[in-house]
């Protein structure tokens, strides 16, 4: 989504011209760009294998979840936050399966790129990376940068990238 958008006063006290006809027409127009990044969910067997939306998993078994998110746009965004709850009735988090891996966009092989171990802890005093899990009676909180409730480290996504999260889970 792009926007046009005028400023009406000069900023700061500098005259930036915008006033000219007092209606914002003047020269110093800029333009806002604002994109909404794609969030991925896929399931995986343990090789790595993709498992069709809808396919029947048996229960005991073990797969992985990813969470991808990709920037294809030209400038970075910023705080990337995401927030993945499963229903411990129906998945059970394998500890300390957390991983993640940054690849430029378009990249193919995203299985067999290299994954780097983040710890489930949150961190005592300041976070100890950017994702954690917090087990709860029902919900298993699986998040990824600095959520409200859940601080991890911030993660900034450079532009062309695309930043993925992996974890196993057992099918209940
Ligand atoms: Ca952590």
């Amino acid at each position: 989504m792009a926007a046009t958008n005028s400023a009406y006063g000069g900023i700061r006290g500098l005259d930036n011209g915008t006033l000219s006809g007092g209606d914002g027409t003047g020269t110093a127009q800029f333009a806002l760009d604002s994109h909404r990044l794609a969030l991925v969910k896929q399931a995986r067997d343990l090789t790595g294998n993709l498992l069709p939306e809808g396919a029947d998993v048996d229960s005991d078994s073990e797969i992985y979840f990813i969470l991808i998110v990709e920037n294809p746009t030209a400038a970075p965004a910023p705080d990337i936050q995401l927030h993945d709850p499963l229903a411990i009735d129906q998945f059970q988090y394998i500890s300390n399966s957390l991983e993640m891996t940054v690849l430029p966009v378009g990249s193919t092989d995203l299985w067999n790129s290299p994954w780097s171990p983040v710890t489930d802890a949150v961190g005592s005093e300041s976070p100890d990376d950017v994702a954690s899990v917090v087990i709860e009676e029902e919900v298993s909180r699986i998040t990824f940068g600095a959520m409200a409730g859940q601080e991890n480290a911030s993660f900034d996504l450079e532009r062309g990238q695309r930043v993925a999260l992996r974890f196993r889970v057992r099918v209940e």
